[in-house]
């Protein structure tokens, strides 16, 4: 059975732009309640973690100084059938593909700055959620 927990960062362009109440607004209407929710900026070391799994790729270099090049919004949701349902509000990876109606159709603005992260697991979901946030965080 599909879990009811995924986990989002903003990233830094989208919160450079101001678009943290716009993107949170699509969030919550898509359906998905705030279960924890911060403001944090990444070292590069900590953005290398969380990007461990792209390590091999060729933009995990880019990847990582972009995602601590600014502060970013951590949260994690709560939805039935929560990653999967997240993973299409956000659409596609690349903006250009991006069907209308998503996230990253409005706010993204290039593959690397593609406003907003979205677990592409039930697995690394709890990972992420787990990265940013303590038990004492969520509610
Ligand atoms: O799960 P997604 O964020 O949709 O995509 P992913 O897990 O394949 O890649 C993670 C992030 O890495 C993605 O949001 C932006 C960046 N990325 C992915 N493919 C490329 C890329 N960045 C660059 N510069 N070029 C790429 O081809």
């Amino acid at each position: 059975m599909a879990g009811n927990i995924t986990f989002t960062m903003i990233k830094p362009d989208a919160v450079a732009e101001n678009h943290i109440g716009g993107i949170t607004q699509m969030i919550e209407e898509g359906g998905f309640r705030i279960v924890a929710m911060k403001k944090t900026k990444l070292s590069e070391e900590r953005a290398g973690k969380f990007y461990e799994v792209h390590k091999e790729r060729p933009f995990y270099g880019d990847l990582v100084k972009y995602m601590s090049s600014g502060p970013i919004v951590a949260m994690i949701l709560e939805k039935d059938n929560a990653v999967e349902d997240f993973r299409k509000l956000i659409g596609a990876t690349n903006p250009a593909q991006a069907e209308e109606g998503t996230i990253r159709k409005k706010y993204a603005k290039s593959i690397e700055a593609n406003a907003i992260h979205g677990s592409d697991s039930d697995e690394n979901a709890k990972i992420e959620g787990d990265f940013f946030f303590s038990a004492d965080e969520r509610f």
